[in-house]
């Protein structure tokens, strides 16, 4: 269990949350998002012209299936107007100490009894590749309740402070595996957390905090919404399927229940995994998924 960072009012991170993240690698807010947000979501995904028509499924190492959805830009739709929103981007420049831009967001939708497992990985060990320095930082917000019955992500606490470490391309898949050796030592002095989370809880995630999710076995859906900053001192130096440097246009935290865009994805500039990935001339097919 991770202990949730409770707050009243206006979120604001405070010195000792940022400490908090500093020293474990990530941060849990509970309930950044509420009901009426989490609400709004779920509408994204209805009708014939929803998000999940720009969808598709992988296959994972375990040869389970995950589906995503997958894009460069915010956009200005709901899932937009949270990544916009100052709740979620000014925490991200506080914790990473200046400007962030958005670098990809996605949907991560974890079905019952057949989703695949996220092997351990560190985010940064994809990005490395595009970008210098481990300035960039994840956001995880469940649309479902997330246990560890229906594939939490899990944490090694503390795990970031070890750098980024080899990764091995997952054979046949677009995952790549954190070397198992040293995921082996690091449970031994990096606690391993089951990041139990209810819809509107808010994860942090510094880019090399090491983390995984099983095999989705049990009969609850686990959909979640994640959102990606990149450091704009740190804009990539290679061109490649997640964006460059675009200024984000931040929006006060009540845009996000005052918009009612479900429907109009424009700007968002999906990502095709097939056609869209310029990198894989340059790289192993494990280095596009993340
Ligand atoms: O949602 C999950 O299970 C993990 C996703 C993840 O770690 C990733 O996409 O990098
Ligand atoms: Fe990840």
């Amino acid at each position: 269990m991770v202990d949730k960072i409770k707050f009243e009012g206006e979120f604001e991170l405070t010195d000792e949350m940022k400490k908090q993240f500093d020293d474990d690698g990530f941060i849990v807010v509970k309930d950044l998002l509420d009901k009426e947000v989490i609400a709004q979501m779920w509408k994204l995904f209805e009708g014939p012209d929803g998000i999940l028509k720009h969808s598709y499924e992988t296959t994972e190492p375990d040869g389970r299936k995950i589906l995503r959805v997958m894009y460069q830009h915010a956009g200005t739709d709901v899932s937009g107007m949270i990544s916009r929103s100052e709740k979620i981007v000014n925490t991200c420049e506080k914790l990473l100490g200046g400007e962030v831009y958005h670098y990809h967001g996605k949907f991560i939708l974890k079905n019952p009894k057949e989703a695949g497992s996220h092997v351990w990985h560190q985010d940064y060990g994809y990005w490395y590749r595009h970008n210098l320095f481990p300035d960039m930082i994840t956001v995880w917000m469940p649309m479902d309740k997330a246990t560890r019955q229906n594939s939490c992500l899990q944490v090694l606490k503390g795990s970031h402070k070890c750098g980024r470490i080899d990764h091995i391309p997952g054979k046949g898949t677009m995952q790549t595996e954190a070397d198992l050796d040293r995921i082996e030592a690091l449970k031994k002095v990096c606690p391993h957390l089951y990041c139990e989370m209810e819809p509107g809880d808010v994860l942090f995630q510094h880019c090399n905090l090491l983390h995984t999710s099983s095999p989705n076995d049990s009969d609850m859906r686990r959909w979640a919404f994640v959102a990606c900053y990149n450091k704009a001192s740190n804009d990539s130096f290679i061109k490649h399927h997640h964006a460059s440097y675009t200024k984000l246009e931040k929006v006060p935290n009540s845009a996000i229940k005052e918009c009612k865009n479900y429907k109009d994805f424009s700007g968002k500039e999906f990502t095709d995994p097939i056609t869209n990935m310029e990198d894989r001339k340059h790289f192993p097919p494990s280095s596009v998924q993340g």
